[in-house]
């Protein structure tokens, strides 16, 4: 498993993934710059393999890429891996297509499954300076899947593909949420007040500024208080918006959690208004606690989130309508129904129905009609 270790959703993917596929038996390996943020304490059958550059003089940019492939090389020899499946194209999938053609040299076959994420295609994929390498890794993995339909019609209009690209969406465990303790909403709000909460990387895909500005309208119609989670380059603008809207008491930024969903498990309402977003791992997060989801229509989204069922959804930037529905569903007419209806909907997404479909991925990788 090559992922981002980071707070990101493919990162969290691949770790349950991974954490799922060792509970099966089978043996995952890890390889990435950091302790993936979800992988836990240690289990059977997982193992984490580092990836470190030294730092030279002559590197203003480390490369990493170089450094993880002859890590995986390193990992393949030495563990007798039977493929990897790497999370995010830039630059998993072409570090991986180097391990692989260096293996190819002392007659090894590697299978290589590329998982695409959403921003290494929607972002990186309108860079001119990755399109090549981007199109030539996917283009060289044994199987290619993309987390919802949308990011995989995406792909095919971006690069020039000529792979088939399966959808495997993204997943939860129920364990997860069975019995999850939360904080105490009482350190948050106060009785009669509503909880809001938003989870991203605060980058401007995200318009962290539009989750601010959709508060503001709703709170001046009902009592509430939001939990902003998570850091980046758009949280100080974001200060300075709830500050300006006149709003600064109510907005709690409480930057990176490595349990978010002790967080989620205390929320009444999930605000997600992205720009883009190829699945919206955090809102299924949501759903799972039983947290009705305002979002976009953008993206993969509405593949998630059922509107008027699981959440609702508004066009990009509609901040009124948002906070429309947002007051909709916080209404106690609607909210407990939205809140059941937004659990039985991210039980559709549950693992034990997707884990089938990577294996039957791994099977078809492995078996020798595929070797070349
Ligand atoms: O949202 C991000 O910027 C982080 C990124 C990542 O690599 O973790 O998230 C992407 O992958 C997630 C897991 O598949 C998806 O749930 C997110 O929707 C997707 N983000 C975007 O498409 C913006």
């Amino acid at each position: 498993m090559v992922c981002y270790p980071t707070f990101g959703g493919s990162g969290v993917v691949a770790t349950e993934l991974g954490k799922a596929l060792a509970q099966q038996g089978h043996e995952v390996h890890f390889i990435t710059y950091d302790q993936p943020v979800r992988l836990g304490s240690f289990r059977p059958n997982v193992f984490y393999h580092e990836v470190r550059i030294a730092q030279y003089p002559l590197f203003d940019y480390p490369p990493y890429e170089l450094v993880l492939a002859s890590k995986m090389v390193e990992v393949v020899r030495q563990q007798n891996l039977d493929l990897l499946h790497v999370h995010y194209a830039i630059p998993h999938a072409s570090s991986a297509y180097m391990a692989k053609r260096i293996l190819a040299e002392e007659g090894r076959h590697l299978p290589v499954v590329t998982t695409l994420h959403g921003t290494d295609i929607t972002l990186l994929g309108k860079d001119p300076g990755f399109e090549p390498v981007i199109s030539f890794a996917i283009n060289q993995s044994d199987a290619v899947t993309a987390v919802s339909t949308s990011l995989r019609s995406d792909t095919y209009k971006l690069f020039g593909i000529n792979k088939d690209i399966e959808v495997v969406p993204n997943f939860i465990c129920p364990a997860h949420f069975q019995g999850l303790k939360g904080q105490d909403r009482a350190q948050f709000i106060a009785p009669g007040e509503q909880l809001l909460c938003h989870i991203s990387n605060f980058r401007p895909v995200k318009r962290v500024n539009d989750v601010i500005a959709t508060f503001a309208r709703l709170s001046e119609r009902i009592p509430a208080k939001l939990l902003m989670i998570g850091d980046g380059p758009d949280r100080s603008a974001a200060e300075r918006t709830a500050r300006e809207l006149g709003v600064a008491e109510q907005v709690f930024f409480l930057g990176k959690l490595k349990n978010p969903l002790e967080a989620l498990a205390i929320t009444d309402l999930f605000l997600l208004p992205s720009e883009s977003e190829s699945f919206g791992l955090a809102a299924l997060e949501a759903m799972a606690c039983g947290v009705p989801v305002v979002a976009t229509e953008a993206g993969g989204l509405p593949e998630v989130i059922r509107h008027g069922v699981s959440g609702m959804l508004a066009p990009v930037g509609d901040v009124t309508m948002m906070a429309e529905h947002a007051e909709f569903l916080l209404d106690p007419a609607h909210h407990e129904k939205f809140r059941g209806q937004a659990k039985d909907r991210a039980a559709t997404f549950a693992i034990d129905r997707v884990l089938p479909e990577y294996l039957r991925i791994y099977n078809q990788v492995l078996s020798p009609e595929t070797v070349d």
